[in-house]
């Protein structure tokens, strides 16, 4: 039991409290070497607690003891033995968020059949995996992500029939094919939500987190696209309300409730049954709250965005039920799993995915996707050091019993390649820079589409052209806290969702707006991602499964070795200014096999990435 009285060191050691002690420190500046310091470590809480309990309030604290104590178990990375293989650790996917992937019929929204006729194109590239975004019956309010009928495909995107088709084209050509799982949520038009409005006796009620014993809003939790996080109705002259952590159509389930998770069992198993190869599972981190919902804490709730996280993005009950879905939809059926998992920190993503637990087997970590100290909905430059940081602690201190996902860019990110320069003459450097770094790197590569046509972010002119529940939220919320609309449109435009959202410019000569024909920046991209995955795979004992290790750390250059049967050297310019290469793979026999200028030159050019092969006899 972690108290007042329990040091910092000792609280370093849970694994919650060094993710949460490590972001803290990362976020104003600090090493967490701070804490490994004898002196330091030894203070108590309650001395933290006296030097800056004003400022955080006591509640902070309260709240982090309270969560660090749910967690009794321990995970240290295992550092000897063999990595097991497996086909999803060798694999590159791609992300296709069907609405803006393909539209073959030219109703401006893609479709199943466009997914399909870009198949060939897919496998030409390299791609073993599809991760396919929401295709489900949805009123779309979060573009899918609130499902009205699980067992059904939107209309817009085509029908079941139509999905088979696609699953068994997938595996003609050897190729995998996973689905995305939305289950911490359903739409409110879902069939459980409107029976439990309509019934209030079915059991249905206790599928969802309803609440009609008082007559305030039950908690000050607020949902992530802004506003309280409960919905009011009206029955019997009483209040009725009803929790959503998302937009007011995306009702939570109670995962308490066990048949609630023998439904999303069955579903999944029906998904499987038919063919599908795994799931990414949506903010499947969140799936349990703690027991009576408490209130949030104001100081957590500003510095998350979100009041009232603490009390579900590591529930009690979550190992469990991810071990009840492991052990009882994908087990039988060999599938894959990959969570989406907003909020875990390196320790807690171990606890989730670790090969002896049996949870998980993979996560998408996002603390790589902004800068310390900044936030989505801020117009900054990242910082490439900071990319180099991530990589290097995830890739030396993960462990072997653990597998990370590579990834920068999804449906609900502004590109990687405009946070780090809004200068068009970089964006290609960059995007080719990226794609070394991603391809080079020890995990599972996940390109989100359009990442191989270099797209950039879009130009949005108005709040006219942006569509996405959050931005909308978002604006909203900034306008109420007194921005002009001029100030609230160019926040929203930063961190904007719709960026990843642009129907792809396949044919950019026909007719497309002429700012999408802007985004796509490096037509030789392409290439340069089928050689990538070519090497990678050509020297995956290497490339894949082969060791880490940093040779060169200094401002502006990152140089790592990756080594397996063959040993590789790549060495990468983080700087748009020219940086000096690194010497000892000159002298020794090291030949160049790939440079993302084509080039073999003497000195890096702004972002240049070369890969160095050891020369064997
Ligand atoms: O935590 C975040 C920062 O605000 C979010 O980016 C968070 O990761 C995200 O909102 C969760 O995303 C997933 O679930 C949402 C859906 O809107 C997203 O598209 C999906 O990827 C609700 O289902
Ligand atoms: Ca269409």
């Amino acid at each position: 039991m972690l108290t007042y009285n329990s040091t910092l060191s000792e609280l370093y050691n849970n694994p919650i409290g060094r993710d949460i002690m490590d972001k803290l420190l990362l976020s104003m500046g600090m090493s967490s070497r701070l804490l490994t310091n004898p002196i330091i470590g030894r203070r108590k809480l309650k001395t933290v607690r006296k030097l800056v309990g004003k400022k955080l309030g006591d509640g902070f604290f309260e709240a982090f003891l309270e969560l660090l104590n749910t967690e009794q178990d321990r995970v240290s990375p295992r550092e000897d033995g063999e990595i097991t293989r497996a086909w999803w650790k060798e694999a590159v996917f791609y992300q296709i968020y069907p609405r803006s992937f393909c539209d073959s019929n030219g109703d401006g929204v893609g479709d199943l059949r466009g997914i399909i006729s870009k198949l060939d194109y897919l496998k030409d590239l390299g791609v073993d995996a599809l991760w396919l975004s929401p295709i489900y019956d949805s009123p779309q309010d979060d573009n899918g992500y609130d499902i009205r009928d699980y067992r059904k495909i939107c209309e817009e995107f085509g029908s079941l029939e139509e999905f088979r088709e696609l699953l068994s084209e997938v595996h003609n050509r050897e190729m995998h094919l996973i689905m995305d799982l939305v289950v911490n949520h359903t739409s409110d038009e879902h069939e459980w939500f409107q029976t439990a409005l309509s019934e209030p006796n079915s059991k249905y009620r206790k599928y969802y987190y309803f609440r009609n014993d008082t007559d305030v809003i039950p908690n000050n939790w607020t949902s992530f696209f802004s506003g309280p996080a409960w919905n009011e109705y009206e029955e019997n002259d009483k209040r009725l309300w009803a929790l959503h952590s998302f937009s007011k159509k995306q009702m939570d389930l109670n995962w308490t409730n066990p048949e609630v998770r023998e439904d999303v069992i069955d579903m999944i198993r029906w998904w499987l049954a038919m063919g599908v190869d795994g799931f990414r599972m949506d903010v499947i981190n969140l799936i349990s709250k703690r027991d009576g919902l408490p209130d949030g804490d104001s100081t957590i709730g500003e510095m998350m965005g979100v009041r009232g996280i603490e009390n579900y993005f590591y529930g009690p009950k979550l190992h469990e039920y991810l071990r009840q879905i492991q052990s009882e939809a994908f087990a039988p059926y060999n599938a894959f799993s990959v969570g989406e998992t907003p909020g875990l920190g390196m320790n807690m993503c171990r606890l989730v995915t670790d090969e002896t637990r049996k949870e998980l087997d993979m996560v998408f970590n996002f603390d790589h996707l902004e800068s310390p100290g900044h936030t989505r909905f801020e117009d900054y430059r990242y910082d490439t050091e900071y990319l180099k940081k991530y990589m290097i602690d995830w890739q030396s201190h993960y462990g072997k019993g653990c597998w990370m996902s590579l990834f920068y860019n999804n449906h609900d990110n502004p590109k990687m390649i405009s946070k780090i320069s809004t200068d068009q003459s970089e964006a290609s450097a960059i995007g080719r820079m990226l794609a070394v770094l991603q391809f080079t790197s020890r995990g599972t590569p996940f390109l989100f589409q359009g990442d191989e046509m270099g797209l950039v972010n879009s130009e949005f002119r108005s709040m006219d052209e942006i569509t996405d529940v959050e931005s909308k939220g978002e604006y909203r919320k900034l306008l109420e806290a007194g921005k002009t609309e001029d100030e609230a449109f160019a926040i929203v435009l930063a961190g904007t969702r719709e960026h990843g959202r642009v129907l792809l410019p396949w044919n950019p000569s026909l007719g497309v707006h002429p700012e999408r024909l802007r985004q796509r920046v490096d037509k030789k991209l392409t290439e340069i991602y089928q050689d990538l995955i070519f090497l990678r795979k050509e020297y995956r004992d290497s490339l894949v499964y082969g060791t880490f290790q940093v040779l060169r750390d200094k401002k502006g250059v990152f140089t790592y070795e990756r080594v397996g049967t063959e040993r590789f050297v790549v060495d990468i310019n983080l700087s748009n200014r020219e940086q000096k290469s690194f010497e000892p793979k000159k002298q020794e026999a090291f030949e160049l096999v790939f440079s993302t200028t084509g080039m073999a030159t003497e000195k890096l050019a702004p972002y240049e990435a070369q890969i160095w092969m050891e020369v064997q006899e």
